[in-house]
């Protein structure tokens, strides 16, 4: 007998396995309903659908379903709405947004059947993805009718010419670019799949901190290569475009977005990629950040140098995502403040088809921050939120950390823009200030392990971004709920175990690294590992003394009225929430205030007592899920349950460290003993500021 598995579960497959489905009852009420199955459209997608379905339904039902050409009774009739055999569908996929689909049963040439369909291709091919799902999931096949709240749902490939990645975790780059054009992978197809299935449309190919090379002819051939793998899947590719390219590739002596022959050179540049690629979906641009050129160089405003890309993009009806990860060099007093500073006197002064492309904090990435200012500041500007879905802040791909409730507590934030009920989820699907162009961007966690993300269960954090870049209403616990029944198991009391291990996990890591709102204490550069004492760099904002503030009185950032008033850039409401050291939620009080060591928390503790217990709770909780995890054994894949259990383990010993690290560290302060129930930890302080990580992955080449 041949066994049915070969080769352990390396996850490649992602949540697209289409294991059988386990319980009989349910296959057998599935297969009732679905006697046979055509696909009415033709084209590409349709072909990618027909090809998908034919790889899934052999899987979950142990045997294929006939594809029935001439219809038979229960049978599933996938198309568009243009298509003859759905017109009468077609009220019901009108209104919906674009891209939108229903699921619905119908008779169709007095046959029943159970119908998807779109209004186009690609929400055909969305609706096909959701139903295989409702399979996966053990889901009843209800009516359904679902439409994406956000229009462009795009990953940012942190990805390097040369296949690095910088703060990838997993690998080298997927694109290939030495064997570009000729050579297509079959991964290009297999992420392609894995995106649309999870209703990404969009892919950002190359570093934010960007390459001129890519859009010289050499590179575009490759990239039309990338986009005609993708485009079926209904994915457009989208590039990063340096701003200092009319120099570097142009000859010209200034890259000054108001300088004509500038502004040709990327008329021109622009006409030669749609040559190329005509439905090339635009740039992403980082301009004067970080050493980035851009439209300040040359005395103009960020406005100024989106407007020129935009223009130029605007007849192909491409778009502009502008960066507002911006921070002077002029060393600020607060550098949480700089992007609102710069952006919010630019709203109303964007093209249309320019998106502000903000990260969710004020800061960078950090495993809690608040929501961004911006968001609720811009009213008259399309306002594209960015998610870090690599973990550069958050253990790399070593630590289990499930992003969802990250992104849910920024989502659901109430900017109190338009008075209370006014969130972040509602300024960035357009709902609040009537816009059309609305998206939702991710850095991807993706690289050329087998697995994709490089621990085996991050793969959760491309799933629910996609998901919820199609509805911020989804909740992360139905979001992890699918993944896993697709990914790694279908019997309920497992789904349960892991789930609450992955819906755990944000909180846990705040509080190993980073409690009580403290930020950016982590190695310098690379990030790995805790590193309070960082000071003493060529800027004050890139190190950690800068940040936690630590001395004889207290800890935390005065970013109240009182102090630096970061606070002021947020509504009232929002201000009155936490400018009061006593009313500050707790998770915020050192993000937001500098506290005396002695402050009585809402525990009773001091506040030195209570970092060393969030702290310890933190490594505990790691301990948990290991616990947890063993209970697994025997349940799920064997090798996924080794790889797990060890990546746990080294998740324990680094949460050990941030732990003694960071309150060793914070001691010298303090001046106070740690409290009962938290161990002495096993080496000195200054063991800890003597590793050195030289190698650590993912590291920015040059600063
Ligand atoms: C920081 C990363 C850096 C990125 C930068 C960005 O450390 O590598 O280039 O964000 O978003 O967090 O531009």
């Amino acid at each position: 007998m041949i066994p049915q598995r070969l080769q352990a579960d390396d996850g490649y497959e992602l949540w697209l396995k289409y294991t059988r489905i386990a319980d009989p009852t349910v296959a057998a009420t599935y297969r009732r309903q679905l006697q046979g199955w055509r696909v009415v459209s033709e084209g590409a997608t349709a072909e990618v659908v027909r090809t998908e379905l034919r790889r899934a339904l052999p899987g979950l039902f142990g045997k294929a379903i006939p594809e029935a050409a001439g219809g038979v009774n229960h049978q599933l009739v996938i198309g568009t709405s243009q298509s003859p055999l759905l017109a009468s569908l077609h009220n019901k996929v009108a209104g919906l947004a674009a891209d939108g689909f229903v699921i619905t049963h119908t008779r169709i040439q007095g046959k029943e059947s159970i119908a998807i369909v779109s209004a186009t291709e690609t929400g055909m091919l969305y609706g096909v993805f959701h139903f295989l799902r409702l399979l996966q999931t053990g889901q009843p096949l209800a009516e359904v009718s679902s439409a994406p709240k956000t229009k462009v749902r795009i990953l940012n490939h942190w990805d390097n010419l040369d296949r690095t990645v910088e703060r990838g975790y997993a690998g080298f780059s997927l694109w290939d670019w030495h064997k570009l054009p000729d050579y297509l992978d079959p991964r290009y197809t297999d992420y392609a799949r894995a995106n649309a299935s999870i209703g990404i449309n969009g892919a950002v190919l190359t570093n934010v901190n960007a390459n001129a090379l890519v859009l010289t002819p050499m590179y575009l051939e490759k990239v039309r290569a990338l986009a005609d793998v993708f485009r079926p899947y209904g994915i457009k590719v989208y590039l990063t475009a340096r701003f200092s390219a009319p120099i570097e590739l142009g000859n010209l002596p200034t890259a000054d977005p108001l300088n004509k022959e500038v502004r040709t050179w990327w008329q021109d540049k622009i006409r030669e990629i749609y040559t190329y690629i005509p439905d090339f979906g635009g740039f992403t641009v980082k301009a004067n950040s970080e050493g980035q050129p851009g439209p300040q160089n040359y005395g103009r405003t960020h406005a100024d140098g989106a407007n020129m890309l935009a223009e130029a993009l605007q007849p192909y009806h491409g778009i502009v995502m502008w960066r507002a990860f911006v921070y002077d060099h002029q060393v600020p007093e607060d550098r949480t403040r700089q992007a609102y500073n710069e952006f919010k006197p630019l709203d109303g002064k964007f093209l249309p088809n320019v998106m502000v492309q903000v990260k969710n904090g004020p800061l960078d990435f950090q495993p809690r921050e608040p929501f961004h200012p911006l968001f609720g500041a811009m009213p008259s500007t399309a306002l594209l939120p960015e998610f870090q879905l690599t973990q550069e802040y958050l253990g790399f791909a070593t630590h289990l950390f499930y992003q969802a409730p990250l992104f849910k507590e920024c989502l659901d934030a109430d900017t109190y823009a338009r008075g209370k009920g006014s969130p972040v989820s509602n300024v960035i699907d357009g709902t609040l200030d009537q816009h059309t162009l609305t998206g939702m961007a991710g850095v991807a966690n993706i690289g050329n392990d087998r697995n994709w993300c490089g621990h085996p269960l991050a793969q959760a954090n491309w799933y629910a971004f996609g998901r919820l870049a199609w509805d911020h209403q989804l909740s992360p616990s139905t979001v992890a709920d699918e993944w896993i029944r697709m990914t790694l198991h279908q019997d309920a009391a497992v789904v349960q175990t892991i789930r609450a291990m992955l819906l755990a996990t944000r909180e846990t890591t705040v509080r190993y690294m980073t409690p009580l709102g403290l930020h950016h204490i982590m190695g310098w550069n690379h990030h790995y590992g805790p590193a309070p004492w960082i000071k003493d760099k060529e800027r004050a904002d890139w190190t950690s003394v800068y940040y936690h503030r630590a001395d004889a009185q207290g800890i935390g950032f005065d970013r109240s009225s009182r102090g630096s008033n970061a606070l002021g850039q947020y509504h009232p409401p929002v201000q009155a929430l936490y400018n009061d050291l006593q009313q500050c939620p707790e998770s915020y009080l050192l993000w937001f205030h500098h506290v005396p060591w002695n402050h009585t928390m809402r525990s009773g503790r001091t506040l030195w007592n209570e970092l060393c217990y969030t702290y310890q709770q933190g490594v505990d909780s790691v301990a948990s899920m290991q616990t947890q995890w063993k209970t697994l054994h025997g349940k799920v894949d064997g090798a996924l349950h080794t790889q797990v259990t060890s990546l746990l383990a080294i998740q324990y010993q680094e949460a050990t460290w941030w732990r003694d690290a960071c309150l060793l560290y914070f001691q010298q302060f303090s001046k106070q003993p740690l409290p009962t129930g938290v161990p002495k930890p096993a080496r000195t302080l200054e063991d800890y500021q003597r590793l050195e990580f030289p190698y650590a992955p993912g590291i920015r080449p040059k600063w």
